[in-house]
């Protein structure tokens, strides 16, 4: 299904095939996952079947797990660049859109390499990766328990004398343990003034009474990332901190009841805006409502004031206003699972301790 739609994108714009060499693209299109990085080339034509080209050491891993495509090794002794020129001249592929390639790859085809035309149109693949089937909200539904599960631990561990690696590596754990293949991205453990970073990855710092502690982490289930922030405060939080907790949990709500299909993306970070441009707080929400999450922690669709995206059933978005005032900062964020009425959150942990 997936290589169908993307051929029909192809038809679309008028390429006679389409490269894919970004790792999670391939995985997306072929279920083969290769950790150890090899160099993997899936050339899809407009017409006819897809095919793998692979190392030689790959060769029988992809055998044994690529699906929708055949498997071609690429002979020993042959840089693959130049076998990919030979092919695409062979199946005089003329014009071929692709995701991604490196610079001197890009350069050796478009010189003397082949006769092709080629054209770097990432988005075909993004546009497909943003809605996500019924077998992707599965995974992703997995991905957001194990989070969940990484969340509760790191709200359990945080206390005065801990040190903030020693909270990201209970995160780690717990999720790990359960099933998750790694952190979705650099677990965030930042306290006290720390906490006013948005993106403070944990430090040696020991956590202290009175600090606000900003704990932003994620799992990865078969591929599929999700991802969670929560804020605690360490003992009784001051009036500020609770005020400061309360406004950014009602720009999280009201963002998140504005989530649903049709709905443009800049439209439902205004809202979050908003509640705090009410309370003069706004010039400390530095950054965009949320990003599209999947295979990559940071994919399309986008929220933020300028924004062109518009939601749609099937996208799964972060919801993570924040703000970060001197001396703190405070950030709740959930994975949200876009419908056509309504949104549904995927992280379900609770916002506060206690
Ligand atoms: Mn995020």
């Amino acid at each position: 299904m997936r290589i169908k739609a993307l051929k029909k994108s192809c038809e679309t714009r008028q390429l006679d095939a389409y490269l894919i060499t970004d790792l999670k693209n391939i995985y997306y299109f072929t279920g083969f996952l290769d950790i150890a990085g090899a160099a993997l080339r899936l050339l899809v034509p407009r017409d006819g079947s897809a095919t793998l080209f692979v190392p030689p050491l790959s060769y029988e891993a992809a055998r044994a797990t690529a699906g929708n495509c055949l498997v071609e090794a690429v002979p020993k002794g042959v840089k693959p660049v130049t076998h990919l020129c030979r092919e695409l001249t062979a199946r005089h592929l003329d014009v071929v859109g692709f995701d991604d390639l490196p610079l001197a790859q890009y350069l050796q085809l478009t010189a003397d390499g082949t006769s092709s035309s080629i054209r770097h149109w990432p988005r075909l693949v993004a546009d497909l990766r943003r809605v996500k089937d019924a077998q992707e909200v599965e995974l992703m539904k997995q991905a957001a328990a194990l989070t969940d599960a990484g969340a509760r631990a790191g709200m359990e561990w945080v206390r005065a004398g801990v040190r903030e690696y020693e909270v990201a590596a209970e995160i780690e754990y717990a999720m790990r343990r359960r099933g998750s293949e790694g952190a979705a991205f650099e677990t965030v453990v930042a306290s006290g003034p720390r906490s006013a970073h948005p993106h403070g990855v944990a430090s040696d710092r020991v956590i202290m009474r009175g600090d606000a502690v900003v704990l932003d982490l994620g799992a990865v289930y078969r591929g599929y990332r999700s991802d969670i922030t929560r804020t605690v405060f360490v003992g009784e939080p001051s009036p500020q901190q609770a005020a400061v907790l309360q406004v950014v949990m009602e720009a999280h709500d009201d963002a998140f009841h504005a989530m649903r299909g049709g709905v443009e993306a800049r439209v439902v970070d205004e809202r979050a805006r908003r509640i705090f441009a009410a309370k003069g707080l706004d010039q400390y929400f530095i950054h965009g409502l949320g990003h599209g999450v999947g295979l990559d922690i940071h994919e399309a669709p986008t929220l933020s004031p300028d924004s062109v995206d518009v939601l749609a059933a099937g996208n799964v978005v972060t919801d993570e206003p924040g703000l970060y005032l001197p001396g703190f900062g405070v950030r709740i964020e959930d994975t949200v699972l876009i419908h056509a009425e309504s949104g549904e959150k995927l992280t379900r942990t609770e916002y506060v301790t206690g």
